[in-house]
């Protein structure tokens, strides 16, 4: 409204305004009021659009999980952080406090577009209650741009959980699991791979399933399943149009190795998973 009642509302360039102004007859004053709305109004334009500070997006959660009851330091990884005043969560019974925030580091070859260029480091302390059991904590980041869309960590698990241990990049030191387990790993280099080797004592229709991406991760997972001689029996790239991987497949009694990597060979403190190995109907 400002700018057709500066430029006349038949007038479409400066030029046909001008001539428009010349018809009319205005005095000197009120031209010079004309040119000084109008610069003011180009200058709080342009400043506007440059100054706009963006709202806080998230890229990564490491660690991707907690467990009920525990205090736990986690970094978010993203844009826009590094003037958060908060990280909320919406779930009763969870404690957050902010430890530190700014740039974060870019491993190796990797894109910050990917996985984002700051970070913010807090310690969560989550409700040891069986209502919390299993249900991911919904985090937000807030600043004073605006605030981030949740991001939901995991808290809980359906099955035993333990940690991958390093050295385990190959069929000779595959880390044995049970099974049904959960892994939560990490690609911690690029080019690194994680195997690992569990047993089913019975025919069983077998789910292996590497969440990644959909959960936070810069990892975009492979998954490759071999029988105990080393043999390729399965493998998934990508699952029902997400980049993490999932293998459905009945298997008799025996030994299986599983193996997992990125589908660009990246690793490092942003590619953290989660590995579930289980029963299909469990
Ligand atoms: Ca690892
Ligand atoms: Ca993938």
């Amino acid at each position: 409204m400002f700018r057709s009642f500066l430029w006349g509302s038949r007038s479409a360039t400066p030029e046909s305004g001008i001539a428009e102004r010349h018809l009319h007859k205005p005095s000197q004053r009120g031209k010079s009021l004309t040119v000084a709305l109008l610069l003011a109004f180009c200058a709080t334009t342009r400043g506007d659009e440059e100054k706009k500070p963006e709202p806080p997006q998230i890229a990564v959660c490491v660690p991707l999980a907690v467990a009920p009851g525990t205090a736990t330091k986690i970094i978010l990884r993203g844009w826009h952080l590094d003037t958060a005043t908060e990280v909320r969560s919406s779930q009763t019974g969870v404690t957050i406090k902010v430890l530190s925030k700014g740039a974060a580091a870019i491993p190796g070859k990797q894109d910050a577009k990917n996985i984002g260029d700051q970070q913010i480091e807090f310690e969560i302390t989550t409700a040891a209650s069986e209502a919390a059991q299993q249900k991911p904590i919904p985090l937000t980041v807030v600043t004073p741009a605006g605030e981030s869309e949740p991001h939901s960590l995991l808290c809980g698990a359906k099955f035993s959980v333990v940690a991958d241990n390093e050295p385990n990049d190959g069929f000779r030191n595959a880390q044995k699991i049970e099974f049904p387990q959960i892994v939560d790993g990490q690609i911690h280099a690029d080019g690194n791979v994680d195997v690992f080797t569990f047993e089913v004592d019975k025919p069983t229709a077998v789910t292996i399933e590497l969440k990644a991406r959909s959960l936070g991760s810069g990892l975009d997972g492979i998954l490759s399943l071999y029988d105990e001689r080393g043999s390729i029996i399965a493998n998934n790239d990508d699952h029902e149009n997400s980049a993490d991987s999932k293998i459905e497949i009945s298997l008799t009694k025996g030994r299986y190795l599983v193996a997992l990597q990125d589908a660009h060979d990246h690793g490092g403190t942003a590619h953290p998973y989660r590995l579930i190995v289980r029963g299909s109907g469990d």
